[in-house]
């Protein structure tokens, strides 16, 4: 057989030096890229992040064919485009009669089911490759798991830093300590005055895509006026280069802090370029290990940020291929509750749901502490039904792929996994928000009003997730204070607790499930 390889490349996988780019030679290759349909409706994506994809993957087809590499490129719009990746992948092989196919591994269980029936499917060897973007393979991860009662992040995180030698000191850690997070938890100042991070005004390629959004996903959620994402390498390098100049030496001390109207505070907002691949995680790392050994910026700051890249990032990408597919219908809490319709519209009083619901619909971003403690801590403690908070936190982010997204919404906010990934839900009352935000003196709730007409709705919240799930719960001994709080308060405070979140619930009005999945 002397065909060409084919390689399919995946709309998150644009990376120079992919696995199976590395050693092929420009002849004998033939580079598939596709848009297809059931990618981009397999949930009613974000504008933004449709446009992200498709704008990054056509700026990506041109500097292969800028460097010599043979590029065939399906648009979404292509007469005969079957719609599904199999289905591309079978019209390339129609066209080009490859000797082989050469795939990296997808980034998707769901992705990855297609990807392995190719094999059975077309007359060519089918090699699967390893994503080795990943400081940590699946396999290796899964090693690391099987040897071990509890999964710890913290764990990981310490065999990664060994493994990658970054802030270590021969064998002991840089500064004495693996974790610097009680540095990292100051509450916002007024005179905070973050600079803006670049953003790349689109140009043709860009506004192409935005007028086939439009036009083929006008219905779908979020804005796109605001549209500045990095979409090529060189782009998502600048945004890099402002990162570490500007925002890095701060980004420890205010990584929990939330101010309304201030999007981007002194976070990276580089997760969308790492999870297409225009940047390469270890690099970034390196970059940040040596800001702290040049004397530029503080160890907290770096060590927070290598720890969310080496270990979270790497720990939820483990543990959603160790766990899936069953991840996805966990729901240990047996939480069945519509996600409420304010998810989608704003239009809501308490003041932080709003503002972290606006960031979210203007920007397809919101920070991990919003994503956390606000977003994610409602559903919590309203008991949302997993599969529609896991839908909503996969449609609106840019930076949303479900080996990320799954294991963050499943286990770490909703604590559907039964504590896997966290030893404690994140269960929080406004006290929290009030302290690491501006947005409660706004907010037409009082936080420090407990009960009854205009309590912040968290409190109340709160004491009812606690009271429902004391079987669960009252064993662990992180939260048994907790529950020697509930038992001292009076019996009729803790009815009126429990009564002021009931009428709080009975308030709520579920969204359509339509905004999320097209039944
Ligand atoms: P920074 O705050 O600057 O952090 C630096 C980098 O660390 C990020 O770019 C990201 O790559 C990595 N990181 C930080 N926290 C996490 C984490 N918990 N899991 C994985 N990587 C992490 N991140 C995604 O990339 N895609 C998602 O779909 C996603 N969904 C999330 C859902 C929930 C409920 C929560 C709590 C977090 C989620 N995150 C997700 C993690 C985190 O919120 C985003 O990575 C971060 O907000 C991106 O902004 P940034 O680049 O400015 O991050
Ligand atoms: C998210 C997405 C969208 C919206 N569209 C496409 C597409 O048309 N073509 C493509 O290659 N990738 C797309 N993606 C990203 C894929 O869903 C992503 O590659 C998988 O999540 C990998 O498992
Ligand atoms: Fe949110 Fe409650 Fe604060 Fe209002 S008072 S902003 S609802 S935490």
């Amino acid at each position: 057989m002397s065909g060409p390889v084919l390689v399919p490349i995946l709309g998150d996988q644009l990376t120079r030096t992919l696995a199976s780019l590395r050693g092929r030679t420009k002849d004998n290759t033939v580079i598939l890229m596709m848009e297809v349909w059931d990618e981009a409706t397999y949930v009613r994506h974000h504008k933004q992040k449709i446009v992200l994809i498709f704008s990054a993957m056509r700026h990506f087809a041109a500097e292969l064919r800028d460097a010599g590499w043979t590029v065939d490129y399906v648009r979404l719009t292509d007469a005969d485009n079957s719609g599904s990746f199999t289905g591309e992948v079978a019209r390339a092989v129609e066209r080009h009669d490859p000797s082989a196919i050469h795939v990296v591994e997808a980034g998707e269980w769901r992705v990855q089911q297609q990807i392995e029936e190719w094999a059975g499917r077309f007359d060519c060897t089918v090699e699967i490759l390893e994503d080795d973007r990943f400081l940590c393979s699946i396999g290796n991860f899964r090693k690391w798991a099987e040897d071990r009662d509890t999964l710890r992040m913290e764990n990981f995180y310490r065999e990664m830093r060994r493994k990658t030698g970054l802030l270590m000191d021969g064998g002991k850690p840089v500064g004495d300590a693996w974790n610097f997070d009680h540095d990292n938890r100051e509450s916002p100042r007024e005179d905070m005055d973050p600079p803006e991070r670049p953003k790349f005004e689109p140009d043709e390629i860009t506004r192409d895509c935005i007028e086939l959004v439009e036009d083929k996903f006008g219905d779908h959620f979020g804005s796109l006026e605001s549209f500045r994402w990095p979409v090529t390498r060189d782009q998502a390098e600048k945004a890099a280069d402002a990162f570490f100049a500007e925002r890095l030496t701060k980004f420890g001390p205010y990584q929990d802090a939330m101010v309304h109207g201030q999007d981007d505070l002194y976070h990276s907002m580089l997760s969308t370029s790492l999870n297409l691949g225009l940047l390469d995680p270890l690099e970034l790392c390196e970059r940040a290990a040596k800001a702290y050994a040049d004397g530029e910026a503080p160890i907290n700051s770096v060590e927070g940020f290598i720890r969310q890249i080496i270990g979270w990032r790497e720990y939820v990408r483990g543990f959603y291929w160790y766990h899936m597919p069953h991840l996805e219908r966990a729901n240990a809490l047996n939480a069945q509750r519509g996600l409420p319709e304010f998810y989608w519209t704003g239009e809501t009083d308490m003041r932080c749901m709003a503002d972290c619901v606006r960031s979210t619909r203007d920007n397809a971003h919101a920070h991990h502490i919003q994503r956390l403690m606000v977003l994610g801590n409602f559903a919590l403690l309203a008991g949302v039904d997993p599969r529609e908070v896991q839908d909503w936190y996969l449609v609106v982010y840019a930076d949303a792929y479900e080996w990320v997204e799954l294991p963050n919404v499943a286990a770490m906010i909703l604590y559907a996994d039964g504590g896997k990934l966290a030893s404690k839900p994140y269960a929080a009352s406004g006290n929290y928000i009030n302290k690491m935000s501006d947005y409660c003196r706004k907010c037409t709730y009082s936080v420090s009003k407990k009960t009854g007409e205009g309590a912040c709705p968290f409190n109340a919240l709160y004491w009812h997730f606690m009271d429902r799930h004391r079987e669960r719960l009252k064993n662990n001994h992180r939260v048994a204070r907790v529950y020697q709080n509930w038992d001292r308060m009076k019996e009729e405070r803790q009815r009126e607790y429990l009564k002021s979140a009931e009428a709080f619930l009975d308030t709520l009005t579920p969204a359509d499930r339509g905004w999320a999945r097209s039944e």
